[in-house]
């Protein structure tokens, strides 16, 4: 841990879409935010580890096993962690109602802010026409986003070795792409629409990767990002007030790289489509 920055206390931290097990996870800047904060409550919001991924080939390195090391131990001090699985890990979803660890597992929850708001927790696949409705296509753009991500990784590790700070190549593609655009609108709209009916204040998910905080007919809509692309967290400040931090902006890798113990040299090779 650095001496130069100072851990923060939130009331609240909801993370999501880490995607541990896959190239893409950009488990170093997450492991970075954990040392930087403490909070009551934890909420994983979902696609924390890719099952999808790990069907076809165990990857696993360190710092992914950090990741969790870190999560149980929180659980251990006396935060409350609550896992709301996403798609990616929905073989947890088989564990609701179960205590693991110390961890709560459940489909979903009502999360009621400091100032009173109440929102709706979730991970938000219900409501993605694309992943609902026809999973084996979900699979066919798995992987094409995995290479991106890929790349995506292979990419920032020359930035970083040039001195350059952390971009997203995946999150700009994403934003360039139109259809993308008229996506990630259909699905803020229908996620808003399911907390009215459920007659919340707002929203608080995760799953399309797209950190967000604003108003859609009366309700707030919140996404809490993700850590493969925009490596964002959602924070709840202790009178209530909600923030996304994006950590990437917070910290460079030059002062991650001075506060970490050396390592071996990052793992950048292409992952090929699994073969059986
Ligand atoms: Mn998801």
């Amino acid at each position: 841990m650095s001496a130069d920055f100072p851990v923060r206390h939130f009331r609240t931290v909801f993370i999501s879409d880490v995607h541990l097990g896959t190239r893409g996870c950009q488990a170093e800047l997450l492991l970075d935010f954990i040392r930087h904060m403490e909070c009551d409550t934890l909420f994983l919001v979902g696609d924390i580890i890719d099952g999808w991924k790990l069907k076809s080939g165990w990857w696993w390195p360190q710092a992914h096993n950090d990741v969790v090391q870190k999560i149980l131990r929180m659980a251990r001090k006396g935060a409350q962690v609550i896992y709301v699985p996403g798609n990616h890990d929905d073989v947890v979803r088989d564990f609701c109602g179960v205590h693991l660890g110390g961890v709560v597992v459940t489909r979903d929850a009502i999360h009621e802010t400091a100032d009173g708001r109440r929102f709706l927790v979730l991970h938000g696949d219900e409501f993605d026409g694309v992943t609902r409705h026809a999973r084996w296509l979900a699979f066919l753009g798995d992987w094409a986003y995995r290479t991106v991500l890929a790349l995506n990784t292979v990419f920032n590790h020359v930035r970083r070795r040039l001195g350059f700070g952390y971009w997203s190549l995946s999150a700009y593609l994403k934003v360039k792409v139109k259809n993308a655009l008229q996506f990630i609108e259909n699905f803020e709209a229908a996620v808003a629409e399911e907390a009215r009916r459920r007659g919340v204040d707002g929203v608080i998910c995760g799953h399309i990767h797209k950190a967000e905080m604003r108003v859609i007919d009366g309700i707030e809509y919140v996404n809490d990002g993700d850590w493969v692309e925009s490596c964002t967290a959602l924070v709840e400040h202790m009178d209530g007030r909600l923030e996304i931090l994006e950590w990437a902006k917070v910290r460079s890798w030059s002062v991650i790289d001075r506060a970490r113990a050396p390592e071996a040299d990052v793992d950048v090779e292409i992952e090929e489509p699994a073969a059986a």
